[in-house]
């Protein structure tokens, strides 16, 4: 555990949270609920935290507030602060730290946000809350009592063409639904149990609506696999559903809370897994591209450290966040470094590759690379296309004092290269070498 406090310790000095896996490492998410409003992406997550030393009998999850996220310049993670702590819900048990997954929704020009959280009146294990807001990013006004007549945890909204809205809760073994009234704070009648989930679902729901096809995807377990996400449809939105199979497999994440957007026409699936912590209560948020097949079905998502983000000129690529390593590792940053992740362990021809960087109308005149190295022989070159494409940049293997040593170099870069490439990095030494140099980011301007 004190690593892992360290290691947060270090990450908190970090600047802008990239859109690469996983999201953010500032703080631990967990349960991203993803939201396009007006054009704009916003994450509402959960917030996993390393309980207080001085909390006797500390929940099997600590989670004490919420952080609202929104993506700015297709590629940063803006951290708009704690929208909403525990002990300001104003019917809530004090310091439960059990405020699990909330969604968000846009209705009219106001926003609401649901979240579970543990009543002071020990009526349930979770009630539901609604806060309102003229903005995505609050601050919300928090009604003074939970929703009356809903207990359970995972809020999931669906505002249907029509304007009709739907809470859909639950958890455990069983996922409820009930029609919203026009205000969104009080449910129409009594919940519906949604029929027709297959055994082993979870938690969880986020419903959404394509060419007139209800999707619900939820937590779905079985018991050789262990957690999965799952999907059902529906020609109605309260149901009966039918399961149509997994859009991922289980990850070893113990929980996979997820949610999917449409975000500039192209399908996100935004999950978590522990990255950081290597721990399954300590979570980190994550998203990785989904496709649709022609018949409505969802194509399997296979998680990628890479993410979906297209970085520009002028954003800083973490390079071990790759789509392909070859004769290379990646390994957390030592020294004074605070960004996450290095490629390491290079050798002669290890190569990093990594997707979509837009080097825009052509107009970049130089490459930054944040390096530590412990000897002097060898070289990387950045290229496009592919390993032995166009040569953007070569920077010397220059020491810097160790392994843990960092520095940045520039060179200027030898080309010119417009629009969307793949990027390579390949390191050059004399055969048999090892440890070539340690490579953080790349910075093209
Ligand atoms: O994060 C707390 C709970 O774990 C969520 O509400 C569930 O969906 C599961 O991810």
């Amino acid at each position: 555990m004190k690593q892992i406090s360290t290691l947060l310790i270090i990450l908190l000095f970090a600047q802008g949270a990239l859109s690469q896996n996983p999201l953010v490492t500032h703080i631990y998410t967990a349960d991203p609920t993803a939201r396009v409003f007006d054009g704009q992406l916003y994450i509402y997550p959960s917030h996993d935290i390393v309980p207080p030393a001085d909390l006797e009998n500390p929940p099997r999850f600590c989670m004490p507030d919420y952080h609202i996220f929104s993506l700015e310049n297709g590629n940063t993670w803006k951290d708009h602060g704690v929208a909403l702590d525990q002990n300001e819900v104003p019917w809530g048990a004090k310091n439960s730290y059990g405020m699990w997954a909330p969604d968000c929704i846009k209705k009219g020009n106001k926003y609401y946000y649901y979240y579970p959280a543990k009543p002071k009146d020990g009526s349930a294990f979770r009630r539901i809350g609604v806060g309102v807001s003229d903005n995505p990013t609050g601050p919300f006004k928090w009604e003074k009592n939970y929703i009356d007549g809903v207990s359970g945890i995972d809020p999931g909204l669906l505002i249907d063409e029509d304007g009709q809205s739907y809470l859909f809760f639950g958890g455990g073994h069983e996922l409820y639904v009930a029609p919203l009234e026009n205000n969104m704070k009080k449910i129409t009648q009594k919940p519906l149990l949604i029929e027709g989930l297959p055994a082993g679902y979870k938690e969880g729901s986020f419903p959404f609506k394509k060419d007139s096809t209800y999707y619900l995807t939820f937590a779905h377990v079985f018991a050789d696999e262990g957690y999965t996400i799952g999907y059902a449809t529906s020609q109605n939105p309260m149901g009966p559903y039918t399961y149509q199979g997994k859009i991922m497999d289980n990850i070893d994440n113990g929980t996979n809370h997820h949610s999917v957007v449409n975000y500039n026409d192209r399908w996100i699936l935004f999950y978590h897994w522990w990255d950081i912590s290597g721990q399954n209560k300590l979570r980190s948020m994550r998203a990785d591209y989904m496709e649709f097949k022609p018949d409505g079905t969802i194509r399997k998502v296979k998680p990628t450290l890479r993410g979906i983000n297209q970085p520009t000129l002028g954003d800083t690529i973490q390079i071990d966040r790759y789509n392909e390593i070859k004769g290379a590792q990646t390994a957390f940053v030592g020294g004074n470094e605070p960004n996450g992740w290095m490629v390491c362990e290079t050798r002669m021809m290890s190569h990093v590759r990594f997707d979509q960087v837009n080097f825009g109308a052509g107009t970049a005149k130089s490459i930054q690379a944040r390096v530590a190295c412990g000897q002097r022989i060898g070289s990387f070159e950045v290229h496009v296309d592919s390993p032995n494409g166009p040569t953007v940049a070569t920077f010397p293997a220059q020491h810097t004092g160790g392994w843990n040593s960092w520095t940045t170099l520039e060179a200027p870069v030898k080309q010119k290269i417009d629009g969307v490439h793949d990027l390579y990095v390949v390191f050059k030494a004399e055969w048999g070498s090892t440890k070539i140099v340690n490579l953080n980011w790349l910075l093209i301007e």
